[in-house]
């Protein structure tokens, strides 16, 4: 609608122009007018463009945020930054504030990422890529594995949205620029800084979780974050492996597995580094855990049916064959066939 209106309003003009009579002067003013509107109509938000801008009392949350890191989430988990967390969050606020939105350099976040950074423990950093939720899930806030969001650097900012303006207050909370309308915008170029900072700093056998099934976008990208800011920048010195974890939905095809497709190239760009490439499909952890979010799906009915064998459709308890927790089930024992159970 909006843009209806705006392109009646141009059109009148472009026949006033050319119709009436006006001064020379008057008429270059108004042609300069009709050209600078058209470029700020060009650049800025159409109405359907729904971005937030910077969340409200950013500065407040990221601090907020960081006692609870440092006193209580991973008090006893991580080794904590050096920064206080005032200070952090100034930083942080300082390095974006008062700047274009578009054209951020990686650098202008540099004074925060040193006084937020945290030694990793060994074989414990987490990559990953198009999985963030289960990547999570399986990481445990740090105490199976350490993703980057579970660093002071990523907890603080996490799921925000920022951006600066040159004008008063120098952020903009209206609205800030997608990634895709800017070479270099706020918080995408804080993400790849972010990311390298944690790449450098991750020691022994790293991990990279990633997803095999999706069709139109391949489990490595030499593009992604993972592929430009992270696999670069592991130290050479410090990364012995890195071990891929290749998920599958459980009700998705997979589309690639550890033998073909984008994960091929990705074991050369691993192993032209100099690290060791290891690949699982689908570990045993990842499908429990994807089970314990759909127990009902088919994919995870084999638990339930050799777990607990007489709970079938009636999904009631046998009396006469009681659920053998912890062992194998006697379906295995009995014939040693497994064939066909892709789960044991
Ligand atoms: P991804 P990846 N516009 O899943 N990381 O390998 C906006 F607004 O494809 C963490 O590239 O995997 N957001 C975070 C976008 C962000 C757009 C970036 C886009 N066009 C990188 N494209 C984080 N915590 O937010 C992508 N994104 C965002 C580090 C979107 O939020 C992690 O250490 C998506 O969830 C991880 O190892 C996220 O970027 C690796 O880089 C990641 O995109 C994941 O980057």
């Amino acid at each position: 609608m909006k843009t209806q209106i705006e392109q009646t309003d141009f059109t009148t003009l472009c026949w006033f122009l050319s119709h009436c009579t006006l001064l020379k002067r008057d008429k270059m003013a108004l042609q300069m007018f009709f050209v600078l509107s058209l470029l700020l109509a060009m650049t800025s938000p159409s109405a359907s463009d729904n971005n937030p801008g910077t969340t409200p009392h950013i500065q407040d949350i990221c601090i907020g945020r960081c006692y609870d890191y440092s006193q209580i989430k991973y008090k006893s988990v991580l080794p904590q930054a050096s920064g206080s967390c005032e200070e952090l969050a100034d930083k942080f606020f300082t390095a974006f504030s008062h700047q274009p939105p578009c054209s951020l350099s990686m650098a202008h976040y540099q004074p925060f990422m040193d006084a937020a950074k945290q030694a990793l423990p060994e074989d414990k950093a987490l990559f990953w890529s198009g999985v963030k939720q289960l990547a999570h899930e399986y990481a445990g806030d740090g105490r199976r594995f350490v993703t980057l969001e579970d660093t002071l650097i990523g907890y603080l900012v996490d799921g925000l949205v920022w951006c600066g303006q040159g004008s008063p207050p120098g952020q903009n909370y209206s609205r800030c620029p997608s990634w895709n309308d800017c070479p270099l915008e706020s918080s995408e170029s804080f993400w790849a800084a972010a990311s390298k900072a944690f790449a450098e700093s991750a020691r022994g056998r790293v991990t990279v979780m990633t997803d095999g099934s999706r069709a139109d976008r391949p489990a490595y990208r030499r593009d992604s974050f993972f592929g430009k800011y992270e696999l670069p920048f592991l130290n050479k010195a410090l990364v012995t492996s890195v071990d891929v974890i290749l998920t599958h939905p459980l009700d998705q095809p997979a589309v690639e597995t550890c033998e073909n497709g984008s994960l091929v190239q990705l074991m050369q760009d691993v192993t032209a580094r100099g690290f060791n490439f290891n690949c699982e499909d689908d570990p045993q952890a990842i499908l429990h855990l994807l089970c314990a979010d759909d127990p009902v799906i088919r994919e995870c009915q084999l638990v339930t049916k050799y777990m607990f064998p007489g709970r079938g459709d009636s999904e009631k308890y046998h009396p006469n064959h009681p659920p053998v927790l912890n062992s194998k089930p006697n379906l295995f024992e009995s014939t040693g066939n497994t064939a066909g159970l892709p789960y044991y």
